[in-house]
Parts: C-alpha cells; sequence; structure tokens
C-alpha cells in the first residue's frame, strides 16, 4: 500500500515548500508538486498544515531507577506519549548496575526497550570505570550500534565519575567512533553547598537553586570541554540552563572543540520564581540543573537562533507529585531530580519559538529533529523530509489552538509543567515509518511495533549551524 500526502507545506531544517509526498514501505519514495489518487494509495489531506519530520528526543529517562525512586513512565506510557506529541524517536539512557557489563547491561535495556510504540535508541551510562568499559566501547560501535555513552559529573556515589576517568573514557570513545553526552554540574560542590543549607535548616524546594548555582554548571562545563579538547573527542553537553554555561560552549567551539551543545524546554519557558510556589507545588519544578533566573531565557533563545545549542531534548525525567516528588516535602535534597516534558516539548517548542517569533520554522525542525538526527548516527535515515527517509512525519495544524494540561496526557503523571497554558498550533497526525500512530489527539499505533535504532558512528560531530 502506498501513502500520498497532498496539499502540504513541507518544512525542512532548509526549506518549507508545498508539495505532495509518496511513501512506500515505510520510506519516503518522492516528492512532487502533485501525485494524484491512486485506487492502491491511501490518500492525506495536508491542506492548511505544515508537514514536518518527526521529532527526535535523545534525551529520555523512560524506566530509569534514580536517586531510590524509579521514573513514573515506562517504555509503554512513555513512547505514547511521545507520539502523541510528534516525538517518533527517542534516544534513552539506560542507568548500569555495579559490577555488570555494559553489553549485558545493554540487553536488558534493549528488553524493555521491546515495548516501544516508537523507534528507540540507547546511550550507555558509565558510572563505574574499569578497564573492561574501555574494551567494551568499541564492541558497543560495531556491533551494537550504540554510538553514545553519557557520563555524569554530578551525583557521587551513584553516578560522578571523575576528570581521570572521564579523560580515559572520552578518549577512547571517540576512537571507538562513540559521542559523549556529559551531564555537567560541580557534584562535589553541590553536596556541600547542600549540607551548609540544610545546616542552617534551609530546607524549602528554592534551596534546591540556591545549591545549584550557575558557576558549577559554567565550571563543570568549561572542565568537561577541556577534557575532550585533551582527549581529541567529540562531547554532547547537555541541558545547557544557563548564560554562563552556553559562554563555555561558544569558547570552545571557538577555539575547534567537537561540542554540540542541547538545552531543554523548561528552561526556555520557566524561571527559578516556580521553585517558590506555595504548598509545596515547587517541588514539581525541581530538576537538574535548576530552573534559573529568567534573563537566562533570552540567551538560551539566541543561542539557537545562532547555532550555539543544536538540539533541544525534554529531559523526560517524571516522578508522581503524590508520593515521589512530596518524599523531600520537608527537605529539597530528597525531593527526585526531573520533570516530564516528553508529550510537550515539540507544542512548546513551537509556541514559545515560532509563533512568538524566536526562531524560525527552519530552525524549530533543525533543533528538534535534524540536528539530534545528525548528532548521534541516524541522519540521513532520519532527521528530514527527503527521498528515501524513514516517512517519520508529523501534520500540524498552525492555526487551531489547544489548551496544556495533565487531565488530557498519556505520561503518566499526575502533573504537568505548563498546566493551563494555551499553545497556538494543534498535531492532527503523527505517521511512524508510514503508519499512521496518532490521529486527532489519539494514539492508535500498537505497542510493540517501535524498532531499535542501530545508529552509525559519529566520528566527527557534524556542524548543524545555520543562521535564522
Ligand atoms: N537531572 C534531572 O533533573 N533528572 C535526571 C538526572 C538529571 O541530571
Ligand atoms: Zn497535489
Ligand atoms: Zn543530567
Ligand atoms: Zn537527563
Amino acid at each position: 500500500m502506498k501513502t500520498i500526502i497532498q496539499n502540504g507545506t513541507i518544512v525542512t531544517a532548509t526549506d518549507i515548500y508545498k508539495a505532495d509526498i509518496l511513501i512506500e514501505n515505510g520510506v519516503i519514495s518522492g516528492i512532487s508538486s502533485h501525485y494524484a489518487a491512486a485506487p492502491d494509495a491511501n490518500v492525506i489531506d495536508a491542506s492548511g498544515q505544515y508537514v514536518f519530520p518527526g521529532g527526535i528526543d535523545v534525551h529520555t529517562h523512560l524506566a530509569w531507577p534514580f536517586q531510590s525512586t524509579g521514573t513514573a513512565d515506562d517504555f509503554v506510557s512513555g513512547t505514547r506519549a511521545a507520539a502523541a506529541g510528534g516525538i517518533t524517536s527517542i534516544i534513552n539512557f539506560t542507568n548500569p548496575k555495579k559490577g555488570q557489563t555494559l553489553l549485558d547491561n545493554l540487553q536488558e535495556w534493549k528488553k524493555k526497550g521491546e515495548s516501544s510504540l516508537i523507534d528507540y535508541g540507547f546511550h550507555s551510562i558509565i558510572s563505574e570505570y574499569n578497564d573492561h568499559v574501555l574494551e567494551e566501547l568499541p564492541i558497543l560501535a560495531d556491533k551494537e550500534g550504540v554510538t553514545s555513552i553519557k557520563l555524569f559529573m554530578a551525583y557521587k556515589g551513584e553516578l560522578m565519575v571523575n576528570d581521570r576517568e572521564m579523560y580515559k573514557i572520552l578518549k577512547k570513545a571517540g576512537e571507538a567512533g562513540i559521542i559523549t553526552n556529559v551531564h555537567a554540574e560541580n557534584g562535589d560542590i553541590i553536596d556541600e553547598l547542600i549540607a551548609e543549607s540544610l545546616a542552617k535548616g534551609n530546607t524549602e524546594p528554592i534551596y534546591h537553586a540556591y545549591t545549584r548555582p550557575p558557576i558549577t554548571e559554567s565550571e563543570a562545563t568549561g572542565r568537561a570541554l577541556a577534557i575532550a579538547e585533551a582527549a581529541k573527542a567529540p562531547i554532547y553537553i547537555v541541558h545547557v540552563s544557563c548564560a554562563d554555561a552556553l559562554q563555555k560552549v561558544a569558547e570552545a567551539k571557538k577555539r575547534g572543540v567537537q561540542v554540540t551543545a542541547e538545552t531543554c524546554p523548561h528552561y526556555l519557558v520557566l524561571d527559578e520564581s516556580y521553585l517558590e510556589l506555595q504548598n509545596f507545588e515547587s517541588g514539581k519544578y525541581v530538576c537538574s540543573p535548576p530552573l534559573r533566573e529568567k534573563w537566562n531565557q533570552e540567551h538560551l533563545w539566541n543561542g539557537i537562533a545562532a547555532g550555539q545549542i543544536s538540539t533541544v531534548g525534554s529531559d523526560h525525567c517524571p516522578f508522581l507529585f503524590e508520593g515521589q516528588k512530596t518524599l523531600g516535602r520537608d527537605n529539597f535534597a530528597k525531593i527526585p531530580n526531573g520533570v516530564p516534558g516528553l508529550e510537550d516539548i515539540f507544542s512548546i517548542v513551537y509556541h514559545f519559538g515560532v509563533n512568538e517569533g524566536r526562531i524560525s520554522l527552519q530552525k524549530f525542525v533543525e533543533v528538534l529533529s535534524t540536528g539530534p538526527a545528525k548528532t548521534f548516527g541516524l541522519y540521513p535515515k532520519k532527521g528530514s523530509i527527503g527521498i528515501g527517509f524513514d516517512a517519520d512525519l508529523v501534520l500540524f495544524n498552525p492555526n487551531v489552538s489547544r489548551v496544556i494540561t495533565h487531565k488530557k496526557q498519556y505520561q503518566n503523571v499526575d502533573y504537568n509543567l505548563y498546566e493551563g497554558t494555551e499553545v497556538k498550533g494543534t498535531i492532527t497526525l503523527v505517521l511512524s515509518r508510514g503508519e499512521v500512530i496518532v490521529r486527532d489527539g489519539y494514539v492508535i499505533g500498537e505497542q510493540g511495533r517501535g524498532k531499535f535504532l542501530f545508529r552509525n558512528k559519529v566520528s566527527k560531530v557534524q556542524s548543524t549551524v545555520s543562521a535564522m
């Protein structure tokens, strides 16, 4: 069966044009000014709508054990939420058990991934350095198509690695064609600031922000970039939240460091004042790095427009308010760090970015699809609309508004960060490899249809920089 999408406005990272799309066997087989309806074709009318490449969210924590609890979405609820929100591929973090090899750990995560509705890959987290880890890296890339790993510079005792370990891992990863994600916060200073704060009886959620000030992020960002430079390896800085850290990225790019930077919707739209909401509503907004003073947002948007930031990832790390976030009612340090966001990333970036004039339509596609695909070895299979690409497509009506509410979400959380926010633009149809998986807000695709993404090696980070 063929599918023809007629009369839509196709948007890629470089172009906007009206054309019809022909899909055969899940792949885009033609783009033309017109394809006539045929008896053997399923025809979709996209008049008045944008046709975007499916979103690629490279920062998700589905089914993730963390801080003595675990995230509220698994691969069933999480990938349904993703699909509903226009995301057709995710790359999720693994979480290794102490003493387990990366390869054994990956097999466990691939099993979990089998219930996915959309296509999925993994970044292998390395939290325990040993020589075996180094030996496994080339196998991970060559045999498993896992071409990215993740290191943490915070969460000592649970995830943190030291500088020497980082250097050795980055160096070997770079040689193996693997890009290293880095969570850049100075864990030692933060642990001391938390201890000082609690000793003074400062236990409210706002102290989460005060004990993780921008200097702890910018210092670690600068250090991570220096380590990557010394190791001559590509590096991906996850969740850049503030102007000072972004400045470190800009300086490193100037020196020729192979760095790609990501920010998240919550840093673009929400600010530190949410951590002062009454009745512990503030607990809902605790994530790391923390929400920042509002003036940082303009720097992040400008960073996207100028190409310093190449991707927006959700950092979807959902915890229930009742029973999980409330663990820290009397002590901010016990609030699990993380916020939900996968279902709304597309809407939020479109509304506050494109609608409000901060970025172009092409830039929107670049940071949500093309940039992530190029950075993580999925391009040119995913990440654009062109002949030979998977038919992962989002039909979007820019003239219909919707109000975001947790009452109408697929993600398994009892709240939404953007509750009550009206966003202009609504997803009407989502296709994954040519199959309609979401129609008018309803997920109709079957669980388990998602495929594991065997990714290309990342020998050199391809620049996704372009003007606004
Ligand atoms: N930050 C979060 O908010 N959650 C997961 C881990 C992290 O780094
Ligand atoms: Zn036509
Ligand atoms: Zn992180
Ligand atoms: Zn994260």
